[in-house]
């Protein structure tokens, strides 16, 4: 203990390192489970580069995504509230942007203390203002909400359109072959998975995904034309990594950068690029996770090769937890073996339990983190108020966000006393230790096979103890689950 002070007293201090203005690097897989890493002691998967940020940096073991699924989850990192309070849910690609364009967003935060902005890869957070043209530069976009360049999916790799906007334009468009998207009716005459079946050359659907079929994968959505401008699934995690590394190219020398790079992996459909194919026993689901690993290994170098690692903060993090069956027949099932993606929780994507929301998550900046491992409460939603303390910048009040700089910097084990957490629009409250889940009518189980939440009773779990989440000790802990549950009405009533 008494090594502590020493050795922080080594570093430069918070103040310092202000002054420097860091660029900010946040990398966000999608669905990426608090098991599905090494760093948290996984036997049965092996991912080296997302390691090394972990052993080199704050290794986050109480760290979390403000909710269950994509969407909500990205819009409180963004915007520093939580989603339930905007009644965000899962977007279809063609949705209008649902943060305002006078809005606080960490972009914007980061715009205002001099920075260049950027946001390269998933994106999720609806475009345009509903009745999208895609032929005609789109807005409001990422681009409006702060960010200075913006290269996005514009919803998820399953959802049409299956293009890239690049600042607003649709990549490679051939304007003689203009692209049409719904998500209300086919077009007439276009194939889908159910009229078609044998379109499907590289995997079929379990449940959901049976309207067009682009590039041999059926999709959620209608969409006809733009054949020049359609993605390669194989090829997605190149070319995002091909921006990322344009984007750090680019950027001039006296003025660092804020750049939000949202991987892909492991959501479905998992198309590894074919030198990642085969790569671990688990199929489709292990290997991209291979895939994204590899990814996170280049930025590093690339950071590394500018001379720009000592002066990056790099954040990775999951939007949301695992899941194996989403829609696909892509044997993530039958092939995961004792592989644990779940790290021990309960739950995972959609669900109320910890493996939900409880999302690997750490910070990396070599040469000012001593190496740590932290079970501080920290939220995804807490880098606004976090960057903003760092950099001196004003934020709106009101916001759910808090400034644990100290606990993303390893300075300190201190992080939030609660937060509410959220999953397809119902709410729990966590502690550091506590989980108070409520009783819902519902099904116990999603489509996916995931469990969802309390189905009975509401029930408090003492996670160090209890991490599969096992024992309701609501009726010993009678004061503590009130005092929660007011904690968590006080938030709802805001
Ligand atoms: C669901 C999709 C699922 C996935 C999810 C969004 C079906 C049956 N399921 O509606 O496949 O796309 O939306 O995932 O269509 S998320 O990580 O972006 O929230
Ligand atoms: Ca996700």
């Amino acid at each position: 203990m008494n090594r502590l002070p020493l050795l922080l007293a080594t570093l430069p201090s918070l103040a310092a390192s202000a002054q420097q203005r860091p660029n900010v690097l946040i990398i966000i897989a999608d669905d990426l489970g608090y098991g599905d890493v090494s760093a948290y002691g996984s036997p049965t998967i092996q991912t080296p580069n997302i390691d090394r940020l972990a052993h080199g940096g704050v290794c986050l073991t109480n760290g979390h995504a403000s909710s269950a699924t994509s969407t909500p989850s990205r819009y409180s990192l963004l915007t520093g509230i939580y989603p339930w309070r905007r009644k965000t849910n899962i977007l279809q690609g063609d949705a209008p942007l649902i943060i305002g364009q006078q809005q606080f967003t960490l972009a914007r935060m980061f715009q205002q203390a001099g920075y260049r902005t950027g946001a390269i890869g998933k994106w999720h957070l609806g475009i345009g203002q509903g009745h999208v043209d895609w032929n005609h530069t789109i807005k409001p976009g990422p681009n409006e909400i702060g960010f200075d360049y913006s290269c996005i999916l514009p919803a998820t790799v399953d959802r049409v359109p299956c293009v890239y906007v690049e600042d607003g334009n649709v990549l490679g468009l051939d304007p003689a072959d203009p692209i049409e998207v719904s998500y209300q009716k086919n077009f007439e005459g276009q194939p889908t998975a159910l009229t078609n079946p044998e379109l499907m050359t590289k995997v079929t659907w379990s449940h959901g995904h049976n309207n067009t079929v682009i590039n041999g994968i059926p999709r959620i959505g209608f969409m006809r034309g733009g054949k020049a401008a359609l993605w390669s699934d194989e090829d997605m995690a190149d070319f995002l990594l091909g921006k990322v590394r344009d984007f750090i190219d680019r950027q001039p020398s006296d003025q660092p950068f804020f750049l939000y790079y949202g991987l892909h992996e492991p959501h479905v459909p998992r198309i590894p690029h074919p030198r990642f194919q085969g790569s671990t026993t688990m199929g489709p689901r292990g290997d991209v996770i291979m895939e994204a690993d590899w990814c996170v290994g280049q930025v590093i170098s690339k950071l590394e090769e500018k001379g720009l690692l000592e002066n990056t903060i790099v954040i990775f993090t999951s939007d949301n937890g695992p899941v194996l069956d989403d829609g696909y027949n892509d044997q993530a099932a039958e092939l995961i073996g004792q592989h644990d993606m779940n790290g021990g929780y309960r739950g995972g994507k959609y669900s109320l339990f910890e493996a939900g929301t409880r999302v690997p998550f750490f910070v990396y900046w070599k040469g000012h983190i001593r190496p740590i491992t932290s079970d501080a409460l920290v939220a995804q939603q807490d880098l606004l108020a976090s960057f903003a303390h760092m950099l001196r910048q004003p934020v709106p009040e009101g916001l759910d966000s808090e400034n644990h700089l100290g606990a993303f910097l390893g300075k300190t084990r201190k992080g939030r006393q609660g937060m509410v957490i959220e999953a397809v629009g119902r709410l729990g409250y966590r502690t550091r230790d506590y989980a108070l889940l409520p009783a819902y009518k519902g099904a116990k189980r999603n489509i996916t096979g995931n469990e969802m939440g309390i189905v009975d009773t509401l029930s408090l779990f003492h996670l160090p103890t209890d991490r599969h989440q096992e024992q309701n000790i609501i009726g010993k802990h009678k004061r503590l689950a009130r005092q929660m549950q007011q904690a968590l009405d006080r938030e709802r009533n805001k």
